[in-house]
């Protein structure tokens, strides 16, 4: 009796030391991914214009990073990233995607969302997906469509297709079209209008918010938007763009609610659509910041993190769920639409990018570098912020970790472990981390020094004033010093170009 009573204790002791590999009270996980949300457009980032509160208190509550990095400087292959563990550049067609494509995440491979269900989490996916769905072109999207989420790794999703500015302007759950009358199946052409459809181009009078002529956003028209691309059919479906923040915002709730009732730990992938293009904020959200619209869907982007943390504290479980912060790539002030975003954020001095060079698309630094804050009160100290080296590809790996998950054997990734980085407890940078512009070569960092690979590529279409960073001469920069990549030092400097030109071209080659 008195033996095992000892026996307890020391495995209590001994569980509460294990601390981090501690299994049997595993957090929820809740990754808040935006889309185009830049480093400096949040308050507690340093954005003076715009206040950011919900944001701002996940910072309080836990590790703030300042050089944390999407993969690319667009959203798919940043997406494929974060999900398969892999850099997307080691695959073709892996580029933004139109929204007829077909899913480009392999269904053979362990991915962020499978880790979790080989822990015996519930895994869901809310909000916006582009990655593709099914396997067959022209996609028939008036059945259920499949590859997709689920064979990905999510039990559970809520999605639209590909962006909000691209057909098809259909929610999904569960990989069939929301709210679909047989009588209305939809098509979705990204070559030629449908006959009898009204474009933007051809009617710019039914447009609440013009398109850019420089950008397309002419096809389509829903809700007085015009979009990239041609649909007819699926009128009930189509949603509305005040309306996309509250949806989604219902459908995680509900998400957790569901996990919640199953007595398991859940893993959500929070996909707010928002600030992407085009910015067509709530009702309750016009008008509200003085950025335009661009600094309204701001404001109702924190607002929608304002939701699900208050959702997290209401059913009792915040203090046992990781939340993740953070952002696809970095910030655009022109994308295609008139929204006057760039003329309000020049007439108040808001920089979208922080003190960091160019934006989305960019081979500079403001196109990866994003916020990215983790909040997890059982576990980690509040207020801390981490300068460390950090990548979105690490988190597959660092979960897998810690959470025993092992791959399986000789599988390929390029994710590796940092979890005790990603929770603040150490401060060791990755070894390197390669950046990926959105139409231009390579970019690697190590040790504070950036390498930008020389450049063909072509100029970027339809790019509105974007410093894009594409150069045909290779450049250098001293991070540490130079921040704002002012200093190209490669001609000063031609054994360090080699070294990172050299460690760049082992990577690719693995
Ligand atoms: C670009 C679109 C832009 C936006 C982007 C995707 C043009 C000229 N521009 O090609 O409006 O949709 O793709 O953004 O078509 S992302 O965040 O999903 O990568
Ligand atoms: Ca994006």
């Amino acid at each position: 009796m008195m033996q095992k009573k000892w026996i307890l204790t020391a495995m209590l002791a001994w569980s509460m030391l294990a601390g981090f590999s501690q299994t049997n009270n595993r957090p929820n996980v809740l990754i808040i991914y935006t889309d185009d949300v830049g480093y400096g457009d949040l308050s507690c980032n340093g954005a003076k214009v715009i206040a950011t509160p919900n944001i701002d208190q996940l910072a309080q509550n836990g590790i703030n990073f300042s050089n944390a990095h999407a993969t690319a400087s667009t959203c798919t292959p940043s997406r494929y990233s974060l999900l398969s563990g892999r850099y997307a550049w080691r695959k073709k067609g892996t580029n933004i995607l139109p929204g007829d494509a077909n899913l480009i995440i392999p269904t053979d491979i362990t991915t962020l969302p499978k880790v979790f269900q080989r822990a015996g989490y519930i895994t869901g996916v809310v909000g916006k997906w582009h990655l593709g769905l099914g396997n067959q072109s022209p996609v028939d999207w008036n059945k259920e469509v499949a590859p997709g989420p689920r064979e990905v790794g999510f039990d559970y999703s809520f999605i639209f297709p590909a962006t909000a500015d691209r057909v098809p302007t259909i929610f999904m759950e569960n990989q069939k079209a929301l709210g679909l009358e047989e009588k209305d199946p939809i098509a979705v052409d990204y070559q030629k209008a449908f006959p009898g459809e009204r474009t933007g181009k051809e009617h710019p009078e039914l447009l609440k918010q013009p398109s850019d002529p420089r950008q397309g956003h002419d096809g389509h028209i829903v809700n007085g938007i015009g979009r990239i691309g041609f649909m007819q059919g699926g009128t009930r479906s189509e949603w509305t763009d005040e309306e996309l923040g509250y949806v989604f915002n219902n459908k995680a709730v509900d998400f957790i609610d569901q996990s919640l009732k199953h007595k398991k730990p859940f893993f959500l992938y929070y996909a707010i659509h928002n600030i992407h293009v085009p910015r067509m904020p709530g009702t309750e959200f016009k008008g509200k910041s003085k950025l335009g619209y661009r600094g309204d869907v701001i404001l109702e982007m924190d607002h929608s993190v304002g939701v699900v943390m208050a959702a997290l504290k209401e059913r009792g479980v915040l203090k046992n769920t990781i939340v993740i912060f953070s952002s696809d790539n970095g910030p655009v002030l022109n994308d295609g639409y008139m929204d006057q975003s760039a003329e309000t954020a020049t007439a108040l001095n808001h920089k979208p990018g922080g003190v960091y060079r160019g934006g989305k698309y960019s081979a500079f630094e403001a196109g990866t570098r994003v916020p990215f804050i983790v909040q997890w009160p059982a576990k980690i100290a509040a207020g801390k912020r981490s300068d460390a080296l950090v990548s979105q590809i690490d988190l597959m790996a660092s979960f897998a970790a810690f959470l025993q998950v092992k791959l399986p054997g000789g599988e390929f990734t390029d994710s590796r472990n940092y979890f005790s980085t990603l929770m603040g407890q150490s401060m060791k940078s990755r070894d390197f981390i390669v950046e990926q512009p959105a139409n231009s070569a390579l970019c690697i960092v190590k040790d504070g020094w950036k390498y930008l690979s020389p450049s063909k590529g072509p100029a970027l279409m339809g790019a509105v004033n974007i410093e894009t960073g594409y150069s045909p001469e290779g450049q250098l920069y001293d991070l540490k010093k130079d921040p704002g990549e002012q200093a190209n030092l490669a001609a000063k400097y031609p054994q360090r170009v080699q070294e990172l030109k050299t460690l760049l071209e082992k990577i690719m080659a693995e």
